[in-house]
């Protein structure tokens, strides 16, 4: 196969793309490092849980418009779409867009598009751009590059990426026109043009400004804890108020994305971003505190019964409905409270997931049935309309018993 389009990454947004553009019957080459993702991919299988998504691959691979590889080829276009994590002090580590960008650098030709969809700290693309300039000085003036940030929620990813707006920048204007007309092809949205700093800070300004939002929520329910409110039904009668549209708290903010993109911003600009930063903060904080509020349970427990309780722990994933557990606040505070155990027993529930390397997982409504106290840490559609005996103690950290 001749690829048009070659991407680097098939993890929870490259696989995504190179399906939706093979769907397009353009040819797609996916590159990843893990052979067996590789293998998975080249069966018209997926290795990741996301709805609707096999469906397109195995279209895509068995009409031999998309297929994957260890090694990237030449191409058109190089899509950028690998993991941008943080190192122990928070600092971003750019080092798996630099090594896409040196595997592909041999292969660029005059006219070729080269965009980075991987989240990333501000002044990336210009750093990728030196460096591709460095090794091909001959290519200066002659190929594109642009930064262009996913937006799309996973469990929806298919839907957004078709329809969402998107965020454009080039390192100059003709950089990004090309990058607009390449995916005015795949993209319903509207496609918005900036330069690439800009379009950088973009994705890191949104995923902060939830992280934010959340965190006043997070930080109303600690407060309506000691004030003895109940916070649901405080969120639900202050957001009646025309202007007014405060989320939902819950046991901390997790996933890899919005508890991670507020550090790049942080870790650069420690001085001027104080409300980021504490956000992070207050949404870190608030999985410490619901891990202590079920160690005070027990203990009270104990005293009142004189024995010692058994818990049930509801929910490891990151949020509602998925089975992603990465960064997830839930699978810290099980982590936490199985630490501080002595001796009681513990039900762990993940209704998303069949078996877990370190939890033993059981059946939702059996632990409901077994526990003497129930800490809900996520609101599954599993667990909403559970019948729970009155004697039980329920904590409910994500309001799945209380929302309207
Ligand atoms: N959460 C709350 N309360 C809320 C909403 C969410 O505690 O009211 C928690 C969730 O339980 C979860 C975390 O926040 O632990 C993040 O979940 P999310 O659904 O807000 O977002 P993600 O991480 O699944 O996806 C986000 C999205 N960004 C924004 O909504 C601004 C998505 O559009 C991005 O594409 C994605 O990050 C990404 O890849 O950056």
């Amino acid at each position: 196969m001749n690829p048009k389009v070659v991407t680097i990454g098939l993890g929870y947004i490259g696989l995504p793309t190179s399906a939706l553009i093979a769907s397009h019957g353009t040819n797609v080459l996916g590159v990843d490092i893990n052979q067996s993702v590789v293998d998975t991919i080249n069966q018209g299988k997926i290795h990741i849980v996301e709805p609707d998504l096999e469906e397109i691959v195995l279209k895509a691979v068995s009409k031999g418009f998309f297929k994957a590889s260890t090694k990237p080829t030449s191409a058109d276009v190089y899509l950028i779409v690998v993991p941008t994590p943080f190192k122990g002090n928070h600092e971003p580590d750019i080092s798996f867009v630099e090594a896409a960008t040196n595997g592909i650098i041999p292969l660029l030709k005059k006219g070729d598009l080269y965009i980075i969809e991987s989240t990333s700290p501000i002044g990336t693309t210009e750093k990728m751009q030196e460096l591709i300039f460095a090794s091909r000085p001959e290519l200066e003036g002659e190929i594109h590059i642009a930064y262009c940030p996913e937006r799309v929620l996973p469990g929806n990813v298919m839907h957004e990426l078709v329809e969402n707006d998107r965020v454009i920048g080039g390192v100059d204007e003709a950089s990004t026109q090309k990058a607009i007309s390449f995916y005015r092809k795949y993209v319903k949205g509207e496609l918005h043009s900036t330069n690439a700093r800009t379009a950088e800070m973009c994705k890191l300004v949104e995923n902060s400004s939830r992280d934010v939002q959340i965190a006043f929520a997070n930080e109303l329910s600690l407060i309506c804890d000691k004030a003895d409110i109940n916070v649901w039904e405080l969120i639900n009668l202050a957001n009646k108020h025309p202007r007014v549209n405060i989320l939902q708290p819950g046991c901390g903010v997790g996933g890899h994305c919005i508890a991670v993109d507020p550090y790049f911003i942080v870790s650069v600009y420690p001085m001027e971003s104080k409300i980021i930063g504490t956000a992070r903060e207050v949404n870190n904080y608030k999985s410490f505190w619901c891990a202590e509020k079920i160690q005070n349970e027990k203990l009270k427990f104990k005293l009142k019964h004189g024995r010692k309780p058994t818990i049930a722990i509801m929910g490891l994933a990151f949020k509602p409905n998925i089975d992603d557990l990465r960064e997830s606040p839930a699978k810290f505070i099980a982590q936490k409270v199985l630490q501080n155990s002595n001796n009681e027993e513990h039900f762990i529930v993940e209704p998303n997931i069949s078996e877990h390397k370190v939890f033993k997982l059981i059946d939702y409504k059996e632990a409901v049935e077994k526990a003497d106290i129930i800490a809900f840490l996520v609101a599954h559609k599993e667990f909403k309309n559970l019948k729970i005996l009155k004697e039980k103690v329920v904590l409910d950290f994500c309001g799945i018993l209380n929302k309207n």
